[in-house]
């Protein structure tokens, strides 16, 4: 293996300043998208709709079309996207925020309509770019820019539970939350990324898959301990499951 594509395939691409902070859980699930879109051979139909936040960056990285969306509209643009041209397959990369604050809206119609699209909310329980304030992912007791004294229940509610919003729709074909804060979880959230992409390829209805990530940056934290109160207080919250697998009905 001489060069990187060899290796990595095309869909990853190297040139670009890489964004993201040192330990950003964004740089493993950017990744993780981009092998699945090389493995799926999907590059040449493959269009990303990123939102507004650090994962804006994460279209840099493939060599794919993508539109960049306003803050929490990805889901409803790209639905028109795929209403448009059936033959892509259509696929929106958010942040906490974007998809669960100003976006939930749409998030929400496109889940129940099933609009056969693949939406990655990227749950790093805070918003990054912004300078770190309070999400509606943040957890309970969470210092952040917003909350200093922590999240308070009665102030601020309660963590939103973003999959289990949709556990009831008859439209989702694949629901899951992930993680990445080791390498069995990495491997898991391969897999259901993959299950995802493939749930649109073959027409089965809308897909979603939640991954929970640190973002040292935001928490003030080193990357080791971001990491480490990833995997206690976040993960001690939002369990990651496979909700939803309609593919299994197909097999
Ligand atoms: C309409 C609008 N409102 C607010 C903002 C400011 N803004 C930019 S990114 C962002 C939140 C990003 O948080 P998240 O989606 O969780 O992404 P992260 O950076 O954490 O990955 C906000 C509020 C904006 N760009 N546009
Ligand atoms: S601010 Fe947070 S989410 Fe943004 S690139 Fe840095 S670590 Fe990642
Ligand atoms: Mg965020």
């Amino acid at each position: 293996m001489d060069t990187l594509a060899e290796y990595y395939g095309k869909t990853l691409k190297f040139d670009k300043f890489f964004a993201y902070c040192p330990g950003c859980g964004h740089g493993i699930v950017t990744r993780l998208v981009a092998e699945t879109i090389e493995a799926l051979e999907l590059r040449e139909r493959a269009i990303a709709v990123v939102g507004i936040g650090c994962g804006g960056f994460s279209h840099h990285y493939m060599d794919i079309d993508a539109i960049e969306a306003m803050h929490g509209r990805s889901p409803a643009v790209a639905v028109g996207y795929k209403t448009g041209m059936p033959d892509n397959i259509v696929f929106t990369y958010q942040g906490d925020g974007d998809m669960s604050a100003i976006g939930l809206a749409e998030l929400l119609h496109a889940a129940n309509r099933g609009a056969p699209i693949t939406c990655i909310m990227v749950n790093n329980s805070l918003f990054g770019m912004t300078g770190g304030q309070m999400s509606p992912t943040s957890v309970v007791g969470q210092v952040t820019a917003t909350t200093a004294k922590g999240r308070d229940t009665h102030l601020h509610g309660y963590p939103l539970l973003v999959p289990e919003l949709m556990r009831a729709m008859e439209g989702v074909a694949y629901l899951a939350r992930e993680t990445v804060v080791d390498v069995k979880s990495i491997n898991k959230t391969a897999k259901s990324i993959r299950k995802a992409f493939e749930c649109q390829i073959k027409g089965l209805g809308f897909s979603f898959v939640e991954v929970i990530v640190p973002c040292p940056t935001g928490l003030k934290m080193n990357v080791q301990d971001a990491y480490a109160w990833c995997s206690k207080d976040s993960l001690g919250y939002f369990k990651p499951q496979v909700f939803t697998n309609k593919l299994e009905q197909t097999s």
